[in-house]
């Protein structure tokens, strides 16, 4: 113990989880007792109070980072944030393993050293708590939610490969290779599906992933927060996405662009 153990980095986007923010922090803080490890929660105008908790947590110990920014559309912008947190964390941290969860209590902090332990034991580059393979529960969700999300998979899965079950997946491990491959490539997409547009450019680029077994317990998935319009965008995104993984390919930012290739003059 001790010298092996690699820094983690917990990139934790919230918005309004006043209510779940302190039980989850206090679960993480339990998991990793003993470890160098950073929490870095990305907000974006959270109105309930949910700042002022985590400052208030921050004060106990230094392992808590807050990175504030601003709503600037109506969609959630979890896409956005998860980006935010990992370059903040190649950024400024020597972090071995990453470590992205939701801030609503579905991703249980129990699991967080099997998740850790499949980087930076097994070797695996990206590491995904799945709902979809043998051993894995999913508990409280509404039966709607259940089917859109087995459909959702299903259908990824026929466009984009195989390869992976939980494709929608919000609880996910990764090595910094994984993290670098994200900020050198241009990512579309700042809503949800960056999580399905960043998993397909993984094993496009052919890192290693796997998925373990996870118990997910949904939280207020009510049929209100979904929205028709989001559904229709995210099923034109998926089929872009199977576009750019079959035939356009996923290319670098311009500035990575630069770097590799010297203007020549
Ligand atoms: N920073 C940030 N976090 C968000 C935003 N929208 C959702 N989240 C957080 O992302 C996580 C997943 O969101 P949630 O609404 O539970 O999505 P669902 O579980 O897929 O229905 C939660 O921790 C939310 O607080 C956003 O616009 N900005
Ligand atoms: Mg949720």
């Amino acid at each position: 113990l001790g010298l092996s153990q690699p820094g983690v980095l917990i990139i934790l986007p919230v918005l309004n989880e006043a209510e779940n923010i302190d039980p989850l922090i206090s679960g993480i803080r339990r998991e990793l007792r003993g470890w160098r490890y950073t929490i870095c929660i990305i907000d974006d105008g959270s109105k309930d109070g949910t700042v002022d908790i985590v400052l208030r947590l921050s004060r106990e110990a230094d392992d808590i980072v807050l990175l504030q920014r601003e709503k600037k559309h109506h969609g959630s912008q979890r896409g956005g944030a998860l980006k935010y947190g990992l370059e903040w964390g190649l950024d400024n941290t020597d972090h071995e393993v990453f470590v992205e969860m939701d801030g609503d209590l579905s991703h249980r902090s129990e699991e967080l050293l099997t998740g850790i332990a499949k980087i930076s034991e097994v070797g695996w580059n990206v590491a995904i708590a799945s709902k979809y393979v043998s051993g894995s529960r999913v508990l409280r969700r509404p039966l709607f939610r259940r089917l859109l999300s087995r459909f959702s998979n299903r259908t990824i899965r026929m466009i984009v490969t195989l390869q992976v079950r939980d494709w929608s997946n919000g609880y996910r491990f990764y090595d910094r290779i994984a993290a670098e491959i994200v900020r050198q490539h241009y990512i579309r997409y700042g809503s949800p599906i960056y999580l399905t547009e960043v998993l397909a450019l993984w094993i496009w680029k052919g890192l290693h992933v796997g998925e373990f077994a996870s118990t997910y317990v949904a939280r207020n998935e009510g049929f209100s927060k979904l929205r028709w319009v989001d559904l229709i965008k995210a099923g034109i995104a998926v089929c872009e996405i199977g576009l750019r993984f079959h035939v356009a390919g996923f290319r670098l930012t311009d500035a990575e662009w630069a770097t590799e290739r010297p203007a020549q003059g």
